[in-house]
């Protein structure tokens, strides 16, 4: 339109308008690329099932992240070592679940993009005080909350039952753990696929043993969900049998509404 607009006395009100219009526009442009930039730098796509490491420095997510998971993060007794997140596979009984080890949550390099987002944060603690501390961060976050009380190998037998207490009282979903000696490692891997809304289902074909891995299905699934995952069809199906906490004994004949529950076993003999 500056091109375009004539170039006399009378429309000279209007060109001075669209010159300052162009200049503002520039400047937006220039601002919406640097956020491109910023945004894109730390693009993790969220994938499954993703639970994150929270807490201090030196409270050993690092070390935690290292035996959850495939990784192998920086350790170290100096403070902020972990600058950039890190992504690793939790393979636990057939399910796999994306970790992250975040930078210190009190640091610039956290990224609450992430932390916001998360299905499970694991908020990792060395001392009772670093859980207030922790949840002034926190507040935005939905995801379901472990306390994770690391270094348990420090402890004595009577400290551990006065934190055991304590966190009972305030009802925390929590873990006793240390990353040294790998004492409740496989607890906390429970209780992180237990915060998610899933249920883990075995088939079983007739005389044989039940499948290896899992169908890992939403809560409140019924038999039917399963037998569409098998891709048998509903007019196939001769009996269902089920085995484990969903059922009244072991083999119980259920219909294909039955609600099924986690760690059941299914078996569907068809016809
Ligand atoms: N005694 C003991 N030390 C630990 C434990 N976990 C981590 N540490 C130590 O604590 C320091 C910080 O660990 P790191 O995993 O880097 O913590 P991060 O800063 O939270 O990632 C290191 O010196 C670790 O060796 C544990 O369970 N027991
Ligand atoms: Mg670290």
């Amino acid at each position: 339109m500056i091109r375009f607009c004539p170039k006399h006395k009378s429309s000279e009100k209007m060109l001075a308008e669209l010159k300052k219009r162009l200049i503002k526009f520039k400047e937006k442009l220039e601002q919406s690329k640097k956020q491109k930039k910023r945004s894109g730098k730390r693009g993790i796509k969220k994938e499954g099932l993703q639970a994150v490491l929270v807490g201090f420095t030196q409270s050993g997510k690092s070390s935690i992240m290292k035996l959850l998971t495939n990784t192998n993060p920086a350790i170290d007794a100096y403070n902020f070592v972990t600058k950039e997140l890190l992504l690793g596979a939790l393979n636990y009984e057939g399910i796999t679940m994306q970790v992250i080890d975040m930078p210190a949550i009190n640091s610039e390099y956290c990224d609450f993009g992430i932390v916001n987002t998360a299905d499970t944060l694991l908020i990792v603690v060395s001392s009772l005080r670093e859980i207030d501390e922790i949840e002034k961060f926190i507040s935005k976050t939905f995801g379901k909350r472990i306390i994770v009380f690391n270094k348990a190998d420090k402890l004595t037998e009577n400290e551990k039952r006065k934190i055991e207490s304590y966190l009972k009282s305030r009802r925390y979903n929590f873990v006793i753990i240390s990353a040294l000696t790998g004492e409740n490692i496989n607890e906390l891997k429970e209780k992180i696929v237990q915060s998610y809304d899933i249920i883990r289902v075995y088939s079983k074909e007739p005389g044989k043993n039940p499948s290896e891995r899992p169908f890992v299905l939403p809560k409140s699934s019924i038999v039917m969900d399963v037998a569409k995952k098998i891709r048998i069809p509903e007019t196939q199906i001769k009996e269902i049998l089920i085995w484990g906490p969903s059922s009244k004994f072991p083999g119980q004949k259920v219909g294909l509404k039955h609600e099924l529950k986690d760690k059941d076993i299914v078996e569907i003999r068809t016809k």
